[in-house]
C-alpha cells in the first residue's frame, strides 16, 4: 500500500476524551472514530487489525473442531420469551419494534437463537457432538461505555455454542474451547490466564474468564505467579483425545476474579512470593450451563436407547474488538503502538526519506515490489512530508519494522532497518535488508 493513496488521518494531539493509552493511541493512529457513545467506525488501519484478530480466532476455533456460521444481529423477542431472559436482561438490551409492531432486539448474545436453530435441525444423538460459532456484532446498552473499544456498546464478539448428550461430553467440549483460547491469545502475543469466574446473565455453574494482566484492566484478579508463564498447548494438540491434563495444569494453581476470590484459600495455597494481585482485561469467557436454555426451549434429541434427552450446552465468547485495545495495552511505548507481527496492520513500513529524488524513488519502489512479491504486507511512505513527521507517524502506528531509504545512505549502498520494539537500527545493503526482513517476519507470523 502506498501511503499517498491510503486513508490515514492521524492526530498529533492526544484527544481529551480518551482516558487510557489504548483508546488514545487508537484515535491518534486513525484506527477508529467514535460515532456515538460506545459505538465506533473502524478506519482502514484499525479494520486491518480487527480482521487479523478475527482470522486468528477463526483458525483456532476451526482447529478445535468448531464450525462457523453467521446469525443476524437482529433477533425476534419471541425466543427470548421462551428462555425467560427477555424481561431479565433489563436495560442492557436494545429493544426495537418493526413497522408491524413486532418486538425485535439487537442481540447481546445468541444462546436462544442458536438453540432454536439446533432444536429445529438436529433430532438424533448421532449428530452430536457439535460446536457452532459465529463472529458477529453485538449490542449491549452498557451504562458506562468507556475506554474506547474495551467497553463498547456495539462490539464484535466470537461466540460459540456446544451441544452434547451428556455432562461428561459437554466437559470435553468445554476443554476443547479452553485449549483453543490459550492458543488464540498466545498467537496475538498475549499472556492469558484462565480464572474461575462468575457466570452473570449467561448462567451455569462452571465458567472461566481469560484475563490479560494490565494496569488499566477493569477487573481485579488474583493468581499464582507461575500461571503468567504457563505452557501454551501445541498446534498439534489432539482435540479428539484427552485434553484434561492440559486443563489440570492450568487450573490446579490458584486464579480467580474478584467475585470468586477467596482470600483465605489464596493465602493457604499460594506462597507469599508467588501471590499476584493485579488488574486484568477479560478477553474471553467460557461457560458450561447444562440445560439452562435447552430445557425451557425444548431442545432435545433421541438418545441411543430411543428416549428423548435434553441437550447439554455451553457457550464460549471472545471479545474480538476488545482485543485490539488489549493488545495495545500490552504493547506500546511513549512513541506509540508496538504491534506483534501476527496482528500488525502491515508487517513493515518502508520509508522513502526523499520522495521526488529519482534514485531514492527508484530504490524505494524496487524494494516495495520485492517485499510484495515475497508476500510481505508493506506500507510505503511515498509522501513528501519531512523526515521527522514520517518517523513520528510510523512510530505511532507501530508497524513491527521500518525500512528506511534515503539519498545519503544509498550513495554508500546502504539502507537502514529499524526494529520498532527494541529500537535497534542496522545499516545494511538493500538486498541484505530485504532478506533479513523476510526471514524475520515469516518466522513470527505463527509464534506458537
Ligand atoms: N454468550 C456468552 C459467551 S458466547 C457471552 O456473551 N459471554 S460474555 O458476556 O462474557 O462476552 C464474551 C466476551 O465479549 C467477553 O469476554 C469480552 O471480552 C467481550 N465483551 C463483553 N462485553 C463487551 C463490551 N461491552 N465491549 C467490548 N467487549 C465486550
Amino acid at each position: 500500500m502506498l501511503l499517498s493513496r491510503y486513508f490515514l488521518p492521524v492526530l498529533r494531539e492526544t484527544p481529551k476524551e480518551a482516558e487510557i493509552v489504548s483508546h488514545q493511541l487508537m484515535l491518534r493512529s486513525a484506527m477508529i472514530r467514535q460515532s456515538a457513545a460506545g459505538i465506533y467506525s473502524w478506519l482502514p488501519l484499525g479494520y486491518r487489525v480487527l480482521r487479523k484478530i478475527e482470522q486468528i480466532v477463526r483458525e483456532e476455533q476451526n482447529r478445535a473442531g468448531a464450525i462457523e456460521l453467521l446469525m443476524p444481529t437482529l433477533q425476534s423477542a419471541d425466543i427470548w420469551r421462551q428462555s425467560g431472559r427477555y424481561e431479565d436482561y433489563g436495560k442492557e438490551m436494545l429493544r426495537i419494534q418493526d413497522r408491524h409492531e413486532r418486538d425485535l432486539l439487537y442481540g447481546p448474545t445468541n444462546e436462544e437463537l442458536i438453540t432454536e436453530i439446533f432444536r429445529e435441525s438436529v433430532k438424533s444423538y448421532k449428530d452430536l457432538p457439535k460446536n457452532l460459532y459465529h463472529i458477529q456484532w453485538k449490542f449491549r446498552d452498557e451504562i458506562r461505555p468507556r475506554f474506547g473499544v474495551m467497553r463498547g456498546r456495539e462490539f464484535l464478539m466470537k461466540d460459540a455454542y456446544s451441544f452434547d448428550l451428556s455432562v461428561e461430553d459437554a466437559r470435553k467440549a468445554y476443554n476443547r474451547m479452553f485449549v483453543a483460547y490459550l492458543r488464540t491469545f498466545a498467537r496475538m502475543g498475549l499472556k492469558s490466564i484462565p480464572m474461575a469466574a462468575d457466570t452473570g446473565p449467561i448462567g451455569g455453574d462452571l465458567s472461566h474468564e481469560f484475563i490479560i494482566l494490565a494496569d488499566t484492566g477493569e477487573s481485579q484478579v488474583y493468581c499464582h505467579k507461575d500461571l503468567i508463564e504457563g505452557k501454551v498447548p501445541a498446534a498439534d494438540s489432539d482435540f479428539d483425545g484427552d485434553l484434561s491434563p492440559i486443563i489440570k495444569a492450568w487450573t490446579s494453581k490458584y486464579a480467580a476474579t474478584d467475585e470468586k476470590h477467596d482470600p483465605e484459600r489464596f493465602e493457604e495455597e499460594v506462597p507469599a512470593a508467588k501471590r499476584v494481585s493485579a488488574r486484568g482485561i477479560e478477553v474471553g469467557h467460557i461457560f458450561f450451563f447444562g440445560t439452562k436454555y435447552s430445557e425451557p426451549m425444548g431442545a432435545k434429541v433421541q438418545g441411543p436407547d430411543g428416549n428423548m434427552v435434553t441437550l447439554q450446552m455451553g457457550s464460549y465468547g471472545v471479545g474480538v474488538s476488545r482485543l485490539a485495545g488489549a493488545i495495545i495495552e500490552a504493547g506500546h511505548d511513549e512513541a506509540g503502538i508496538v504491534w506483534p507481527v501476527p496482528v500488525a496492520p502491515f508487517e513493515t513500513a518502508l520509508i522513502n526519506l526523499k520522495a521526488g529524488d529519482k534514485a531514492t524513488d527508484e530504490a524505494a519502489i524496487g524494494m516495495y515490489q520485492q517485499l510484495r512479491q515475497a508476500g510481505i504486507e508493506v506500507l510505503l511512505d511515498d509522501t513528501d512530508e519531512r523526515a521527522g513527521v514520517k518517523f513520528a507517524t510510523m512510530d505511532l502506528i507501530g508497524l513491527p519494522y521500518q525500512l528506511i531509504v534515503g539519498p545519503k545512505g544509498l550513495k554508500q549502498g546502504e539502507v537502514e532497518l529499524k526494529d520498532r520494539k527494541s529500537g535497534e537500527r542496522q545499516s545494511l545493503s538493500p538486498e541484505a535488508a530485504i532478506n533479513q526482513l523476510i526471514v524475520c517476519i515469516e518466522s513470527q507470523r505463527v509464534p506458537v
